[in-house]
């Protein structure tokens, strides 16, 4: 297929949310939009618990390992930074990324944790320099009906008063994110996705705007 980006960069889309949100629903709904509309697409979620960071992380959530506040978040940046490079040559060469999870999640969790030496500030520090979205969709859910979604309650911060400061913290980035109600149907949340993300689309594509640093 003649991708659209020849000559231009590919946008980088995140999707965030609190657990159960419907977050990797929604990123395969995107994905199969834009390729049908002739986009190059990659997809990325964090954590990536594929790499050796990435197993680390993932034995912390299931209770398998226990680790330092900072530890684990420091573990979570770097699991983003593992990919940092790769990020910026999949944009550049016209790809478009959708991405599952990014450093809003890796600051407002940490910060959840009401950790007296782990404020938002301290959090925010080891992820600045990344890739900057060009588009950060915050899927809300009220942490009452995310715990009526399948299988929640198996992992470490799938607790609901963890998960109503996780929230109330995203809220504290709502200028950088778009808001979209993700307690309506898959098909209604993916239509809202789509009409928020149409002008970044379409400024990444003409050419208006180059990718950012957090
Ligand atoms: N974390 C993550 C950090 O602490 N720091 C970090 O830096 C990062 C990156 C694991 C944990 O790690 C934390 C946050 C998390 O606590 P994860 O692997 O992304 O992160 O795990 P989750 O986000 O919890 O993934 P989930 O699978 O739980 O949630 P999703 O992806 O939001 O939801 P999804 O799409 O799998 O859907 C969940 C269920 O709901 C249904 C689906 O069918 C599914 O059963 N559903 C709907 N039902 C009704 N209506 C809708 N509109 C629905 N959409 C989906
Ligand atoms: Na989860």
């Amino acid at each position: 297929k003649e991708p659209k980006t020849i000559g231009q960069r590919g946008a980088f889309i995140v999707i965030e949310g609190l657990d159960r949100a419907g977050k990797t629903t929604q990123v395969k709904r995107l994905c199969d939009k834009l390729y049908s509309q002739g986009h190059n697409i990659k997809t990325l979620r964090f954590p990536d618990r594929t790499s050796p960071i990435g197993k680390m992380i993932d034995s912390y959530l299931q209770s398998q390992t226990e680790m330092d506040d900072h530890v684990i978040h420091l573990l979570f940046s770097a699991n983003r930074w593992e990919k940092a490079k790769w990020m910026e040559e999949t944009l550049k060469k016209g790809c478009t990324i959708v991405c599952d999870r990014y450093y809003h999640s890796g600051m407002v969790y940490s910060a959840a944790k009401h950790n007296p030496n782990l404020s938002l500030d301290w959090a925010r520090a080891p992820d600045v320099g990344l890739p900057k979205p060009d588009a950060v969709i915050f899927l809300d859910l009220e942490p009452e009906e995310a715990e009526k979604r399948g299988g929640y309650g198996d992992e470490k911060y799938e607790k609901k008063e963890m998960q109503q400061r996780v929230r109330e913290l995203f809220y504290t980035f709502e200028s950088d994110m778009k808001v979209v109600n993700a307690g309506e149907s898959l098909e209604i949340v993916g239509d809202h996705i789509l009409e928020k993300i149409e002008e970044t689309l379409k400024d990444v594509l003409e050419g208006r705007s180059r990718v950012g640093k957090f």
